[in-house]
Order: C-alpha cells, then sequence, then structure tokens
C-alpha cells in the first residue's frame, strides 16, 4: 500500500481526472463505433441519392473533419449557456467586450470548435432530388471587416468540411482594412496551411460592394459563390445551388439562410421557405405570407427552387461568366447596403432567375446593430438606395424618394449604370412588378392614404410596423402631420397597411398589427361614404375612448369618436 497519509485530496482530484479521461475515451470509442456502423451501412446499401458523402467516390469523398467531443459546446448546432454570475471578473470582461466588438456572443463562439457539427434541417424529401453529373466548381468569396477568429474560421471550416473537394476551387477571403490584429499575421500563418485559402485585402475601407468585386477579380472558379463572414454552411448545401446553375447559366441561386442565433449560437433551420420582398423604403424584408403558386418553378411546389424576387445579398451563387456579363455590381456604392435590390432587380429585369434552393441550408449570425464604424457624415445606406431607384425603378422610384421629401442629396454619377441598362437591354420596373411580384403592394393603386384623424379629438392612429409590434394593441397619437408611424393606405383589398404591416382584429377590445396575408378576413375594412371606417367580418366600426387615447371597435352608431378623416385617392 504506498498511499500516504495526507495524499488523499490529490488521489482524490487524480481520480476525478482520471473519470473525466475515461468518460472521454468512451465518449471517443462509441463516436468512432457509430462512424464505423456508418460506413458499414454506407456499404451494404446502394448510395442515397442526395448525400454529398453518399454520393461521391471515395476519391471525392468529403474531407475527413476533425474528431470533435460530441459533448463539447455547441455540438450539433446546440445553444452555449454561459452563467456570467460564475465568471471570474476577467473573463467577465472578456465576455462583455466579445459582444461589444461583434454585437453577437463572441465568448460563447470562442468555446465552440471550428468543426462542430450541425443538425440536418433538410426536408426529408430532398434525398429523393437528382442532380446533374458534371457540376461547375466554385470559388467562394467571403468578405469582412474586423470580423472575430472564431466566427470567421468557422465560415472557413464549414466551407471545406462540407464541399465536395472537386466542386470547390478556391476560398478568397478579402479583408476590408480590418484592424484588429488577429487577422493580419496569425491570420495569413493559419490560412497558409490550409490548400485552397487565400487572403486578399483592399488598400483603404472601401465597402462590403467594392470588397466583393475585389474578390471577383481575383477568383478563377467557374461558378462565384458570396457568403458573410460570419456562416456555417449546413451539410450537403454546395450541390443543389451548383445543379440549378448547371440546368441554366442565368439562374442565380441563394441557399436557405438558417439562423445562428447572436445570443448563444445555436443552430436554428427555418423549416419553411420564405421568399424575398423588399418595403418602399427600400428595405429588403422576407415576405410574410406564404409565397403563392407564381414563386413555384414550373406551376408546382418544388423542393427544387421557389423563385424568389429578391435576395438577402449576403448569401448567393452565380456562374462568373454572367456576372460579369450582367455588370458585377455599381462600383459606385460605399459600405453597406442597396447592393441586394439592385442585383435582385437587375437579374429579373435583364432576363436571369432568381431563386432559393430549398434543400441548400447556410447558417447566419444575425445580430441587431451593426458593431463597425461606417462612413461619418453621410448616409450611406440612403446613397445606395438612390443610385439603385435612379437606374432600375422609373417611375416607381417615387414611392421611394416620398418618404423623404424628394430630398436626394448627392449620390454620385450613375450614368455608367444607365448605359449598362441599355446595352443589356432590361425590361421595365414595371414588367417587374407585374411579372416577378404581381401581389407586391404598389402605394398608387391605394384608394386613400396618409393619417387617419379622429373627428372627435386631434388624434392619429399611430403603430410603428415591425416584428417587435406585431400584435400589439394599436393606440391614438396626438397628430403630427410627419406621416411615419401616422401614415397609412387602403389597398384595393380593404387592408389599412403600411409595408408589410396590416391592421387586424380579431374580436375583442383592441387592433393589432400583423404582418399582411392578402386573405381579407381579419384584415378587410372598408372607409365608407358616412367616414366610417368599417370591420367587414365582425359589422363594427372603429371608435377612440372618450380620452381619445385608445382605439377599440364598438357596434357602428355613428358618433364623432366613430367618425375619421383620411386622404381618399381620386380614381386615376
Ligand atoms: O464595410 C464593410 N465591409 C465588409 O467587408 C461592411 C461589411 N463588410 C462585410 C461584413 O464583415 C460581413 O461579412 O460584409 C458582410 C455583411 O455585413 P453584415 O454582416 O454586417 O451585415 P448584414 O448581415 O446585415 O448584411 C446583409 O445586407 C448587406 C447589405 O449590403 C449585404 O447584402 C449582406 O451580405 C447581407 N447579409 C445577408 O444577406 C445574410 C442574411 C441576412 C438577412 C436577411
Ligand atoms: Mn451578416
Amino acid at each position: 500500500n504506498h498511499i500516504h497519509f495526507g495524499d488523499s485530496d490529490k488521489l482524490k482530484h487524480d481520480r476525478k481526472i482520471h473519470a473525466e479521461e475515461k468518460r472521454n475515451l468512451v465518449n471517443k470509442i462509441e463516436a468512432d463505433r457509430q462512424v464505423q456502423e456508418r460506413h458499414r451501412e454506407e456499404k451494404a446499401q446502394p448510395p442515397a441519392k442526395n448525400d454529398d458523402t453518399l454520393r461521391y467516390k471515395k476519391k471525392e469523398a468529403l474531407p475527413s473533419r476533425p474528431y470533435v467531443d460530441p459533448n463539447a459546446p455547441g455540438e450539433g448546432g446546440k445553444a452555449v449557456v454561459i452563467d456570467k454570475d460564475k465568471l471570474s471578473p476577467e473573463e467577465k470582461k472578456k465576455f462583455d467586450d466579445g459582444w461589444q466588438k461583434n454585437a453577437f456572443n463572441q465568448y460563447a463562439s470562442d468555446m465552440i470548435s471550428l468543426h462542430r457539427t450541425l443538425p440536418d434541417v433538410r426536408d426529408p424529401e430532398c434525398k429523393d432530388l437528382k442532380y446533374k453529373d458534371k457540376l461547375p466548381d466554385t470559388s467562394v468569396v467571403v468578405c469582412f471587416h474586423n470580423e472575430a477568429w472564431s466566427v470567421l474560421l468557422r465560415t472557413v471550416h464549414s466551407i471545406i468540411d462540407r464541399s465536395p473537394p472537386h466542386l470547390l476551387k478556391e476560398i478568397i477571403l478579402v479583408d476590408d482594412f480590418s484592424d484588429m490584429d488577429h487577422l493580419k499575421q496569425p491570420l495569413e500563418e493559419y490560412v497558409a496551411k490550409l490548400e485552397k485559402v487565400k487572403v486578399v485585402r483592399t488598400k483603404k475601407r472601401e465597402g462590403l460592394i467594392r470588397a466583393r468585386l475585389l474578390g471577383y477579380s481575383v477568383a478563377t472558379g467557374e461558378v462565384l459563390t458570396y457568403l458573410d463572414s460570419h456562416c456555417e454552411c449546413a451539410e450537403g448545401w454546395l450541390i443543389p445551388l451548383l445543379s440549378r446553375i448547371a440546368e441554366n447559366r442565368k439562374n442565380v441561386v441563394c441557399p436557405v439562410i438558417d439562423n445562428i442565433k447572436a445570443e448563444n449560437l445555436e443552430y436554428l433551420g427555418s423549416l419553411k421557405t420564405s421568399v424575398g420582398s423588399f418595403d418602399w423604403g427600400l428595405v429588403f424584408r422576407w415576405k410574410s405570407s406564404k409565397p403563392y403558386n407564381h414563386y413555384y418553378v414550373d406551376n408546382k411546389i418544388s423542393l427544387k427552387a421557389v423563385r424568389s424576387p429578391t435576395m438577402a445579398g449576403g448569401l448567393f451563387s452565380i456562374s462568373r461568366e454572367y456576372f460579369t456579363e450582367l455588370g458585377t455590381y455599381d462600383p459606385g456604392m460605399d459600405i453597406w447596403g442597396g447592393e441586394n435590390l439592385e442585383l435582385s432587380f437587375r437579374v429579373w429585369m435583364c432576363g436571369g432567375t432568381l431563386e432559393i434552393i430549398p434543400c441548400s441550408h447556410v447558417g447566419h449570425i444575425f445580430r441587431k446593430r451593426s458593431p463597425y464604424k461606417w462612413r461619418t457624415g453621410v448616409n450611406v445606406v440612403k446613397k445606395n438606395s438612390i443610385r439603385l431607384a435612379e437606374v432600375w425603378m422609373d417611375e416607381y422610384k417615387n414611392y421611394y424618394y416620398e418618404r423623404f421629401n424628394y430630398d436626394l442629396g448627392d449620390y454620385g454619377d450613375v450614368t455608367d449604370r444607365k448605359k449598362l441598362r441599355e446595352r443589356l437591354q432590361c425590361h421595365s420596373f414595371d414588367w417587374f412588378v407585374k411579372n416577378v411580384y404581381p401581389d407586391l403592394f404598389v402605394p398608387g393603386e391605394a384608394l386613400a392614404s396618409g393619417e387617419i384623424r379622429s373627428k372627435a379629438k386631434p388624434m392619429c392612429i399611430d403603430s410603428a410596423v415591425d416584428n417587435h409590434n406585431y400584435h400589439k394593441p394599436v393606440n391614438m397619437w396626438p397628430c403630427h402631420n410627419q406621416g411615419g408611424n401616422q401614415y397609412w393606405m387602403l389597398s384595393k383589398n380593404g387592408e389599412i397597411r403600411r409595408d408589410d404591416g396590416c391592421l387586424d382584429y380579431s374580436g375583442g377590445e383592441s387592433v393589432i398589427v400583423y404582418p399582411c396575408h392578402g386573405q381579407k378576413g381579419n384584415q378587410e375594412w372598408q372607409y365608407r361614404e358616412d367616414n366610417s371606417i368599417y370591420h367587414a367580418n365582425t359589422q363594427k366600426c372603429m371608435e377612440t375612448s372618450v380620452d381619445g387615447q385608445k382605439l377599440t371597435m364598438k357596434t357602428c352608431s355613428g358618433v364623432d369618436r366613430q367618425i375619421w378623416t383620411w386622404k381618399r385617392k381620386s380614381p386615376s
């Protein structure tokens, strides 16, 4: 017996370590066993049709991923839960700095393997789809400005780990003049060890649009794939995109964008495929109602592709040659914004198609604020948006300009872009609206618009239209004559709406704002001859409370509190 008195604590400690090692070993053995078993199964069965790993012969199989303990933080796309109160003061500081610099939880990201596994969120029927045998290869271009190390490299590794090597020509990291130290020498050294990955750098801060153009200028793959610098590509993401381009080089394709939560890096698959829309402030939106037949390819619901009027902007593939023909991007656009709608309109109007590919999934960290510096003194998004409106939107641009009283400011020179449109012989914006996005709400068709003022008191119906306000009661506020949250339009369908939000009443006390669904029902209103606002479904009228502060629904009686001034539009 060589255990000495006084060693018992150490012994306990050692035992604990031992137990932990043993557990890890057991886990590893179990994980290896599962891998073995999968391999055996794969050998026994004929390969499934849509699984990259199975589909390709040995030499083309996916690169083997390093072993990751299945219990490691964030594995399988799980949330990383951190009890901040248990952190030491130094760790707490790291935690706060991470949020501060990135507007996502960098501390949590740093705990997750660069090779973490993700849940397979694809529709099971994706397995039955057939893809082209001969596919073009792709250059993946990732632009970044001051991105966190673990997030950037997880983007890179998720591309390498989940792309068939023969289809991945290269990964081009475009550094848009970052000043974080880890993105200089350390990145250079890390990347030197990875085949296929290179870094190019802008000489001054260009913004993401010109950074993408730099990436384009050095890319050599047949297809260009753009990704943001905080993405994770899921299993099988690439082939469905490339195959659609192989079918027609004018197909511009986007994966379904899954949500990686900024708070805890949880990977949440989007089940349904939403399509892209926009509002008349020229902000990209997801279409809140479900896509109609119109968006289906070959007039049927298809997992192959869904036609989308616009794209979010950051994640898509396009034939490099076609991108060139189409005039790449507008180099006059700065920093951020506008390029997504510009490219969307241009693709459709000039003979291409824009699609979302339901069987291709890529995660993106969505955040609530932009963490880096923009240009000071210039509203770059407005400037970029005016450039696109001037070139592509014809008379429809006025709906946008109305929002800021035609105060265009200096938006630079767009003659080259206008020439491009001329050269490509593109359709009109009206064609786009009627053929690609027929259910778009066009303000010019409104039957009434502007503030809705109560006759009883100088109060107006007032609500912001955004996610935070959906479901909340709509209230009355003193009329301010500035449009904004008091600007409402009566659509041909009887909706009272702004952008994608509609006044909605389902019984009870209050009217709420809800995403417009275009199905009438709770969203059908009439602005009647006697200036009352009538809800068809419940046969009630809008009424303000006696103090004028609240909006309610009551039996129609014609009292002043049910009478509303709202500017009718004369039919044109
Ligand atoms: O000056 C800059 N230089 C850059 O290189 C500013 C940004 N960037 C990089 C940045 O590091 C990031 O990789 O550009 C990328 C996009 O910027 P984000 O991630 O800060 O913004 P975002 O995700 O809100 O950007 C969305 O809208 C942009 C409009 O210009 C671009 O089109 C982005 O690609 C787009 N992102 C997506 O479509 C992902 C899904 C989001 C949605 C909906
Ligand atoms: Mn992004």
